[in-house]
């Protein structure tokens, strides 16, 4: 056998989640390969550059923990991480923990199969590489695999077609040019203000009206990051006590309905001036009580109200079909202000959706809209749309794909069974979308280490949930969805914007604190539900 091609494990993905990934396996002794796509790490940030690209939440938190020389040598400039800094970091980290000599990058992984008599993964590339390894890992991201809308005509467009998620990395200049935008999801909320300034003129196609707050977004004060680094064990062990994995936002007490109207308005109004997602943390209940819950998004809506002149585009902006918070919360800077443009224009495509595309025009029933670039910011085939799109066999005449054909069955959402060896970084099932992102990420890729470093210690070939484990931490998951709100919104988390695919609501939202104590609760019982042989 040729050794270059063997290793003791592969990460597919060079995001956040595989570049910590392979640091870890590495200093444990591992051999390690990792196949990314893109040309650089950075993941999401990576492919994600388009105008106003940011993370929605503050770059203080949204970081790696997992060394404290890092998180104490990088300094943000910024309130929330742009997504140049984010580029920048993720480099620095590579270039810090000389992760590039592992990693295989413009390669994508086609293809992983497994031996059930050696109990090995064998991988292909598109560039025709063959890797094997005993343990594959799967960090391909949520929110990974662009969704093209299947609006007929939109292949014959003549003009410059843009996918949020796939910006040319030399960026884009729209000066002078009429530019149409498909989507109003957090993308859209961020790109639009930026492409309205330069553009000759932005019509704006919005399906579903979004919440959005201000992010208030700006220099981060160095005093502030000073203080916060002194205490950052703190601050990250107190994140992990809370529901989103987010420090700055801690576990409410009250309902919304154990104040007075006067003090639930004020409270609002102190988290519209905070801006972010503090919204969403004033009450207990703003995701499980509908009527609390109205009081939240009317206040918004209030806002919206305020912002936009035109009291028929700022009834058309202001959503109404979903809770607030079910879909995920948009952070902005001077969206709804945007529209008071005189050079933006806003096309209601719920009604009457588009009917087609023609090689320079959008065109909603009779109306026409001439247009000269075409930016789609239709979102992801969230959550399994990467893994699916690897053909995954486990030798036992199984896909993933068809395993998953009623939707993302796993445990934990870190191993599938059926999958012996086979692990994913914040896969369907776990809290990863629904948190603060890389912390967990963090603790997702320790639990893996962990269960590695466990067969090593124990000789023991291979791990896997028992189907029943999977099976009760599936409905689960369904039943702390269901005692939510969150299923009411036709949203990715609920695969509702891929037609076709299954509605299941694949986060886990009992929140951080929970997942966490549960798996040390299984690990501190042997691993229960794991099978090892
Ligand atoms: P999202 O949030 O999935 O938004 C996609 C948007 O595109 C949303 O407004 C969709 O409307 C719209 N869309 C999709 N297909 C169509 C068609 N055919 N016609 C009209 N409108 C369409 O993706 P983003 O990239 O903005 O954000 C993804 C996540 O990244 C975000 O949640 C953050 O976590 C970061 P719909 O709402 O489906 O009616």
């Amino acid at each position: 056998m040729d050794a270059s091609k063997n290793f003791d494990a592969i990460v597919v993905g060079a995001g956040f989640g595989g570049m910590y990934m392979l640091h870890r396996l590495r200093s444990m002794g591992l051999t390690v390969r990792v196949y990314e796509r893109g040309g650089g790490v950075g993941g999401t940030w990576y492919w994600n550059r388009y105008p106003g690209a940011r993370c929605d939440l503050e770059s203080m938190e949204y970081s790696y923990s997992f060394d404290d020389r890092l998180q104490q040598e990088w300094n943000w400039s910024e309130k929330y991480g742009t997504q140049p800094e984010l580029l920048r970091y993720a480099n620095h980290v590579a270039d810090r923990f000389d992760l590039r000599r592992d990693i295989v990058f413009g390669t994508k992984v086609v293809s992983a199969h497994r031996d059930p008599t050696t109990n090995l993964w064998t991988l292909t590339t598109d560039t025709g590489g063959v890797a094997i390894a005993r343990q594959l890992i799967l960090a391909t991201g949520n929110l990974s695999t662009p969704q093209l809308p299947k609006i007929a005509g939109v292949a014959e467009f003549s003009g410059r077609t843009f996918h949020t998620g796939r910006w040319p990395q030399e960026g884009a200049n729209f000066s002078g040019r009429q530019v149409g935008i498909i989507g109003t999801g957090s993308s859209a909320v961020q790109t639009i203000p930026h492409v309205a300034e330069q553009a000759l003129n932005l019509t704006v196609f919005q399906r579903t009206a979004n919440f959005s707050i201000p992010a208030h977004h700006g220099p981060l004060d160095a005093t502030m990051r000073e203080a916060h680094k002194k205490k950052y064990n703190e601050i990250r062990e107190a994140a992990y006590q809370t529901p989103f994995g987010i420090a700055k936002y801690g576990s409410p007490t009250l309902s919304a309905f154990d104040v007075s109207d006067e003090d639930r308005q004020k409270t609002y109004e102190d988290a519209w001036k905070t801006g972010g997602q503090a919204l969403l943390f004033c009450y207990t209940d703003l995701l499980t009580n509908k009527k609390s819950n109205e009081t939240a998004a009317e206040f918004v809506r209030q806002r919206i109200r305020d912002t936009v002149k035109n009291p028929h585009v700022a009834e058309l902006l202001c959503p109404k079909d979903h809770p607030i918070g079910t879909k995920r919360l948009c952070l902005d800077s001077f969206y709804f202000e945007t529209y008071n443009r005189d050079n933006v224009r806003l096309v209601d495509v719920k009604e009457t959706p588009i009917t087609r595309i023609e090689p320079n025009a959008v065109v909603v029933g009779d109306n026409v809209f001439e247009i000269d670039d075409l930016i789609l910011a239709t979102g992801f085939d969230a959550m399994t749309g990467a893994a699916k799109d690897i053909d995954i066999q486990n030798g036992n005449g199984e896909s993933l794909t068809d395993h998953w054909a009623q939707g993302p069955q796993t445990y934990l959402g870190l191993m599938v069974a059926g999958f012996p060896n086979m692990y994913i970084i914040t896969g369907p099932q776990s809290p990863g979308v629904k948190s603060q992102m890389i912390l967990s990420i963090e603790h997702h890729v320790d639990l893996i280490a962990c269960l590695i470093q466990k067969l090593h210690d124990e000789n023991f070939n291979s791990v896997v949930p028992e189907a029943l484990a999977q099976d009760n931490w599936v409905s689960h998951n369904t039943e702390v969805a269901n005692s939510t709100l969150y299923p009411a919104a036709a949203s990715w988390y609920m695969g509702a914007n891929i037609p076709g695919k299954p509605r299941i609501f694949m986060p886990y939202v009992g929140g951080v604190r929970q997942y966490r104590a549960t798996c040390q609760e299984i690990i501190e019982n042997g691993w229960r539900g794991f099978e090892f042989a």
